[in-house]
């Protein structure tokens, strides 16, 4: 009895400790802890109506959540005197509002023991503070069920944060390998997880055209299907199976909104004038020999590529980007622009004429073919201009005629991007040394099948973005993005294999500031806290570390 007694007096004279930092990927900009929790089984949800309504439907999701989980009813209260409610202490819960003064797509998180009170800049800033706040909970919360004798508390603190790049992309390659609509919106979830927010589709190439367009049919009824696929990568091979498939437009708007559901926007790469085969196999009358084509069953840089020198080639590129860019409500078209062989071009009586009909003139840098690239580019963006969007290319649009004001992606390593951002034009940056998710994580005789190049966690995470540029070079940089190349992917389990962990250290590259970055706790939170998360939602993911 004296003991307890003593126990209780102690407890109480003694202080409590601090509470651990919460192991949260990406890293939040600043976090303070302090003692003590709150336990959020059956909280209210409170909010003002500064909330628009998808931040309202937000909360509603998250209250659903929480529901299922804690076994004990959460709902949302749209309450004008929220800051009374706070104050009055009746309850506990969390309380959200929009506070315009704080960055685009940050928030601040204020944790004691009776209330989580939320203050974000906008939609995304509520959607990524409660990714925060279910990342502060125990991993139990991603199972979306009751487990009956799991704690739900918060710990208390303050964070503060706001990403680094306001562009944070993931790439898909849906044609070398054709992934379904609810494997693309598993993608998709696991992005916005991660604070992810521009999913870039690559819906064309040489081996699949990938989506419908109604004023050319036979692009997915020819342009869809190949008649073999390579094996491994022996190039020489073919395993003579039918392969393909293609998103209707209708599963496309679907897919955006569930994309904008979860605050990432889908931006569409139609890919030119290189990597055609699939179109061209379709409509052969748009390439400079007028074919026979097929859709190719092997992986590499096709000498067969689009003929600008017929004008049926932009009324056909236009027709297309005129459903695409309908289609999609996104502010940039991605149009490639990589790898788009000559070899054609120079001997093609077509491309030739155009040439002098618009005074090309090669120099001791740049050919004249590669200034009729330049003169593809500037005639698409000039159309999609009128459209109201903008353009994004890979880096080799910028070769030979840099005065061009697309955004630049610069994959063939950063000097493409710090090439443009020097001469005053945006870039993204996804060097294939950090960025390129096709490559193996570890040992190519251990690993799954893959690209060539060894690319783990720590070295995607050991990218920074910024380098060799100055301050104000550097504000042209608009973010960061990876890649995943599907040449050696045909499963859904090998996609996700191959996305993670590194789309978790890329989070970082795009979200923290790089003091924050740390190797050792990152990495701890892998294997202790993002793991069983991932264990959790079902995703397959490379464990070695
Ligand atoms: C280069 S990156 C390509 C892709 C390939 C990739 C394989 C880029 C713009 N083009 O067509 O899939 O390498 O790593």
């Amino acid at each position: 009895m004296k003991t307890t007694l003593l126990f209780a007096i102690l407890t109480l004279l003694l202080p409590g400790k601090v509470n651990p930092v919460p192991q949260i990927v990406p890293m939040p900009e600043s976090i303070t802890m302090d003692k003590g929790s709150v336990n959020i089984a059956g909280a209210a949800i409170l909010c003002d109506n500064t909330l628009s309504e998808k931040s309202t439907k937000f909360l509603n999701e998250f209250a659903l959540l929480l529901t299922a989980s804690t076994g004990k009813t959460s709902v949302v209260v749209n309450t004008l005197g929220l800051k009374n409610s706070i104050d009055n202490r009746q309850i506990k819960g969390f309380a959200f509002t929009i506070d315009g003064s704080i960055p685009a797509e940050g928030y601040e998180i204020s944790i004691d023991d009776k209330f989580c009170v939320v203050k974000a800049s906008d939609d995304h800033g509520v959607f990524y503070a409660i990714q925060t706040i279910k990342q502060m909970l125990p991993a139990a919360i991603y199972g979306n069920s009751f487990k009956e004798k799991q704690k739900w508390e918060l710990p208390c603190c303050t964070i503060k944060d706001a990403p680094r790049f306001a562009y944070r992309g993931m790439h898909l390659d849906c044609s070398r390998h054709f992934f379904s609509i609810d494997e693309v919106k598993k993608y998709l979830d696991i992005m916005a997880m991660y604070k992810l927010n521009t999913f870039h589709w690559h819906l064309t190439d040489d081996q699949g055209w990938r989506i419908e367009i109604k004023k050319y049919p036979k692009l997915v009824e020819v342009g869809a299907f190949r008649d073999g696929t390579a094996i491994g990568k022996d190039y020489s091979t073919n395993d003579g199976l039918r392969y393909g498939g293609f998103y209707t437009q209708s599963q496309i708007k679907e897919i955006i909104e569930y994309a904008d559901k979860r605050c990432i926007t889908v931006i569409p790469e139609i890919d030119l004038p290189g990597h055609m085969l699939a179109a061209l196999a379709a409509y052969p009358e748009l390439g400079c020999t007028g074919g026979p084509y097929k859709v190719w069953y092997r992986w590499g840089v096709s000498d067969q590529v689009l003929c600008p020198g017929k004008e049926k080639t932009f009324t056909f590129l236009e027709g297309v980007l005129t459903e695409v860019a309908n289609l999609f409500p996104s502010e940039y078209i991605h149009i490639g622009g990589d790898e788009c062989k000559k070899t054609e071009w120079e001997k093609c009586p077509d491309c030739q004429a155009k040439i002098k009909e618009l005074g090309i003139v090669a120099d001791e840098h740049t050919s004249a073919e590669q200034y009729l690239q330049n003169y593809v580019t500037t005639r698409i963006q000039d159309f999609l201009a009128k459209k109201g969007k903008k353009v994004i290319g890979w880096d080799e649009i910028i070769d030979g005629n840099v005065s061009n004001s697309a955004t630049i992606m610069s994959w063939r390593g950063t000097k493409g991007g710090i090439k443009a951002a020097k001469n005053g034009f945006d870039a993204i940056m996804c060097p294939y040394s950090h960025c390129y998710f096709d490559y193996v994580q570890g040992d190519p005789d251990k690993e799954p099948l893959g690209g060539g190049r060894i690319i783990n966690w720590q070295k995607t995470y050991s990218f920074e973005p910024l380098e060799g540029l100055t301050p104000e070079e550097g504000r042209h940089i608009l973010g960061v993005q990876a890649n995943l190349w599907t040449e050696f992917i045909s499963t859904n389990e090998h996609l996700e294999y191959m996305l993670l962990p590194r789309m978790l250290a890329i989070s970082e590259v795009q979200w923290c500031i790089p003091s924050n970055k740390n190797e050792d706790r990152f990495r701890a939170s892998l294997t202790e806290h993002q793991f069983p998360i991932l264990d959790i939602m079902g995703y397959n993911y490379r464990k070695d570390q």
